[in-house]
């Protein structure tokens, strides 16, 4: 069932070695970061005041998520491709592009949940604030999937459908989140407002890098070297190359001024342990 024809999952176009090595390199590189994050995030947790703690294992529970995940990607893509005749073919297993949407259901409305943990609003706001991201960020994803698996040619304008559906819900958090950080900013400390407006601009930017990137896997060309045509497969490269640098960035750049946030917001509470970590991360 799981094969590149029925269009469950994405077939493997041909890749020079300088794309597939690019690909993979970028894939292990993201461990790396991912890993490294969600030490740095559960290794700081003494360094914020107690109400900010929990905010803390939620971004080192969002990247270990995403670390385990990129591990099972870039497993996945190496065995997707094999060496022949100085190119990368594919072996017929496809690559498995679950991975990350399944990442993605999990550690979106979780990065929710620390945004919305740190802002500090009145609990039935929070409450009512997180449930409309959370449905609207389920939707975003669920919907852009049956395009992300989309491999061929003639689905290219069922693949643009399923992205501007996607787009709705996308485009409905970013107005929400930019509406109610900036409202939030008057009761926000001072030393926080600034971060704030640091956040609210990295997440735009950072969401912004997805659809571009799906945009760019999903042109004409990309789709008929999905579909096994000789063309030039340059957009399935940028398109892993562009999730993979929008994951590290939403992640754990975002989980860091998360982390600054709650720094700026908990006053000077310095422990022994705590100034070790607050000297790295300043
Ligand atoms: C850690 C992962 C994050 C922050 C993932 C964010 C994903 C998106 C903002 C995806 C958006 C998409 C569209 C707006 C249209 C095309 C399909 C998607 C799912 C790539």
């Amino acid at each position: 069932m799981f094969d590149a024809t029925s269009g469950m999952l994405a077939a493997m176009p041909q890749l020079s070695v300088f794309q597939y090595n690019v690909v993979d390199n970028i894939f292990s590189m993201t461990v790396a970061c991912m890993g490294a994050a969600a030490l740095f995030f559960f290794l700081s947790k003494g360094t914020v005041s107690p109400q900010f703690r929990p905010v803390l294992t939620v971004s080192g529970i969002v990247v270990s998520v995403a670390c385990y995940h990129y591990f099972m990607i870039r497993h996945s893509w190496q065995g997707a491709y094999s060496f022949a005749d100085g190119n990368y073919i594919g072996t017929g297993t496809a690559f498995n592009d679950f991975y990350r949407y399944a990442d993605w259901i999990i550690t979106v409305p979780l990065l929710m949940v620390e945004l919305v943990g740190v802002m500090t609003l009145e609990r039935s706001k929070a409450k009512s604030l997180l449930t409309r991201l959370v449905i609207a960020a389920a939707a975003m994803i669920a919907l852009g999937y049956p395009g992300e698996v989309i491999s061929t040619p003639e689905g290219w304008s069922m693949r643009v459908m399923w992205g501007v559906l996607s787009s709705i819900p996308f485009f409905y958090i970013l107005y929400v989140l930019w509406v109610e950080l900036t409202n939030s900013l008057p009761s926000q400390p001072v030393a926080a407002r600034r971060l704030i407006e640091v956040a609210r601009l990295v997440l735009l930017v950072t969401w912004a890098v997805y659809p571009i990137a799906y945009a760019l896997g999903g042109t004409v060309d990309a789709l008929t070297a999905k579909a096994g045509g000789n063309v030039d497969s340059s957009g399935v490269v940028a398109l892993q190359v562009g999730y993979a640098i929008a994951d590290i960035l939403a992640k754990a750049g975002f989980g860091l001024l998360v982390y600054s946030i709650a720094r700026a917001k908990s006053g000077p509470l310095v422990e022994n342990v705590g100034e070790v970590f607050v000297a790295v991360a300043h």
